[in-house]
């Protein structure tokens, strides 16, 4: 059968009028091995990437986007407003327009990748710059959204985290089982509570008979949870997850104490690293934020804290080509030569 989306795979739970289904396709995506990094490091796991920017605007936000922008039709609203560090814009303006509404998506002047503020734009958002940071712009769009005509789609609309569970079924129909751990980078620390409440629900349905541990990862210079207080000004190198006082904050502590996982920070030194390795060794290009959880797994790993053989699954959240300045930065620059072949074989070293 023709794949058609998340709401259709699993509409059992995820219930709307098929009159308002407002769907990319999103979902499917495929779980990858990793090869070389895993060789490289003698990691002594078996790792899985699941790729989220293969989504249809290249991130796991789709997943919730689809269902709440659907329920948002349904529900006679035609105007979505989101705070945004890139990704949720993206996702809502192009689930937006498939569905004939409008989006209206607030973001942190110049702290977003220039892909995903594209993506906005020529989905045909109403893009708001703000002079401030994300969760500033939260605060915003929370009160926007206080107007009847207008739904807020960020992941504290409980259809965002009901869709992001697939995730989670995904990676059990894959293995046939939940995997041992489940290492994650945390923002707004939605997709964390999502993954956790989604595998509760395969165990409770029998579709898995045990839960991974949740390991969750902050970059360094945004790190609330892990630091116990809100940061008033987070800085990190991975934009996605620059985010001071995340909304699902005590979820996300719920799914690191009942899964016996655990929350940390990684440097931006450890991000960019992980952001490389992946690209250059197992030949995936995610974008840095995603990046953090392949660096929570080395740092991990070089604690001894996996046992032999365990199966390890990395969310890889987003796609590397909304963020290609940093891609740049951390690779060897390109030759500049005459265009003459020994200019080129000379750099060779055959
Ligand atoms: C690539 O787009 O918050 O912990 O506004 O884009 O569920 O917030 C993005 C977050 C990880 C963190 N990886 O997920 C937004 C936004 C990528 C992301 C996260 C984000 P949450």
């Amino acid at each position: 059968m023709l794949y058609s989306g998340l709401i259709r795979k699993y509409r059992q739970y995820l219930p709307v009028a098929e009159a308002s289904v407002i769907t990319l396709n999103e979902g499917n995506t495929p779980l990858l091995p990793s090869i070389r990094l895993v060789e490289k490091f003698k990691l002594p796991i078996r790792l899985y990437y699941k790729l989220e920017g293969l989504n249809p605007t290249g991130s796991f936000k789709d997943r919730g986007m689809t269902y709440a922008v659907s329920k948002a039709h349904e529900s006679g609203t035609r105007v979505v407003v989101c705070a945004s560090t890139g990704n949720t814009s993206a996702s809502a303006a192009a689930y937006a327009t498939r569905g004939g509404m409008q989006a209206a998506v607030v973001i942190p002047q110049g702290k977003i990748a220039f892909g995903k503020l594209s993506q906005a734009m020529i989905h045909g958002a109403k893009v708001f710059q703000v002079k401030g940071n994300f969760d500033q712009a939260l605060e915003v769009v929370k009160q926007v959204a206080a107007n009847p005509k207008v739904t807020l789609v960020n992941s504290i609309n409980p259809y965002r985290i009901e869709g992001q569970k697939t995730g989670a079924y995904e990676i059990v129909e894959a293995l046939g089982e939940a995997p041992d751990y489940h290492f994650i980078p945390v923002g707004n620390a939605g997709n964390i509570s999502a993954y956790w409440a989604g595998y509760q629900r395969y165990l409770e349905e029998g579709r898995c008979t045990k839960l991974p541990k949740m390991v969750g990862f902050q970059a360094a210079g945004s790190a609330p949870i892990v630091l116990g207080h809100p940061v008033e000004h987070p800085e990190t190198v991975a934009s996605a997850i620059r985010i001071g006082n995340p909304a699902s904050w005590k979820m996300a502590l719920a799914a690191e104490k009942e899964s016996h996982g655990f929350i940390a920070a990684v440097t931006d030194a450890e991000i960019l690293e992980a952001f490389r390795l992946v690209a250059q060794l197992d030949g995936y290009f995610c974008e840095p934020a995603s990046a953090a959880s392949i660096a929570g797994v080395l740092k991990a790993a070089e604690k001894g804290y996996f046992k032999k053989d365990e199966l390890v699954v990395c969310t890889l959240t987003g796609h590397g080509l909304k963020d290609p300045d940093n891609a740049i930065k951390v690779s060897e620059p390109p030759f500049e030569v005459e265009p003459r072949a020994e200019a080129v074989l000379e750099k060779l070293n055959l």
